[in-house]
């Protein structure tokens, strides 16, 4: 299978034949990477001067924006630069959520959007613990953030203006993956997430999908011999272009590049076209159990 399908359009605005969205609708769910090669977020005169690192606070990876507080974190901007930067991620925000619904508009009634991210800093210099190291292959899956099933959709645009493409690794599929490490992935322990959550450690309760996933991405980045020798590819998404993935289905790794926006999206397995696809359902298949409960779903759309 091709990691890649080429989607043509030049605007995040543009309208798309009802093939292409067939066809983009079953890339994206079979674990491909929709790629637009000619799909460039444009900035203007005024923004390009944040094209700097120093725009970052440093500490963080990124500078993330969220679109339902208007919250700007990561920068040491401040006044009038800080404004004008919020403006430049939140008109991404938008730009990303409008080629989705465009694109996908049967996910448009189940979309909620995440944080979006700016990234000024070199993916090589980012410094990390392991299990933060974004250089290793893994599919994602947030710590203090579980999310009860639902798909983590991303969308990003390259926007490095001395051409510097985004160099990532692609691995192999999610079900190929979870087989080789779920024999090694223990259950969780009785009280454990209640724990999590009482402590303020999780933003709601972690239920046991959000258990399995975040061992997997733990597991597999924490693999020297699996991060060398998997079936993979290295892609490179040069500056200009823009992808939309899975990134809770698609192992990926960020090995070069500087100057990148992301939005993230969330996507309820049953706003799927194909909810056997999504990694709930192979877990659920490989294990033999059911992974999520109604009140599982509750209480993280409650803490959400
Ligand atoms: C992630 O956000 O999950 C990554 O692996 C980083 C992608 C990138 O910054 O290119």
């Amino acid at each position: 299978m091709d990691p890649l399908v080429n989607i043509e359009g030049e605007r995040f605005d543009a309208v798309f034949g009802e093939a292409v969205r067939d066809q983009a609708l079953r890339a994206l769910e079979g674990g491909q990477v929709l790629f637009f090669p000619h799909l460039t977020f444009p900035l203007s005169a005024d923004e390009r001067s944040f094209l700097d690192p120093r725009c970052s606070d440093g500490r963080a990876k990124n500078i993330s924006y969220d679109v339902s507080t208007g919250s700007l974190k990561g920068t040491v901007l401040g006044g009038h630069e800080r404004e004008h930067l919020r403006g430049m991620v939140a008109r991404f925000a938008q730009s990303a959520r409008t080629l989705v619904e465009g694109l996908l508009p049967g996910y448009t009634p189940h979309l909620r959007l995440g944080r979006t991210s700016y990234r000024p800093v070199e993916a090589k210099e980012r410094p990390s613990s392991y299990r933060k190291d974004d250089s290793r292959l893994h599919v994602d899956a947030f710590p203090s953030r579980p999310n009860g099933g639902q798909r983590i959709l991303r969308v990003f645009s390259n926007v490095n203006p001395d051409g510097r493409g985004r160099v990532w690794r692609l691995g192999e599929p999610f079900e190929t993956c979870a087989r080789r490490f779920l024999p090694t992935i223990r259950p969780p322990l009785p009280g454990q997430r209640w724990l999590l959550a009482a402590c303020g450690l999780t933003t709601g309760y972690r239920s046991a999908y959000d258990h399995y996933m975040l061992a997997l991405h733990n597991a597999m980045k924490g693999d020297d011999y699996f991060q060398r020798h998997c079936p993979q590819y290295e892609v490179t998404f040069p500056a200009g272009t823009t992808w939309m993935v899975f990134t809770d289905q698609v192992p990926h790794a960020a090995m070069a590049g500087q100057y990148l926006f992301e939005q993230t999206f969330h996507v309820p397995v049953h706003g799927l076209n194909e909810p056997a696809r999504a990694p709930l359902s192979v877990l659920e298949r490989l294990l033999g159990r059911s992974l999520v409960t109604t009140r599982d779903q509750n209480r993280s759309i409650r803490a959400s």
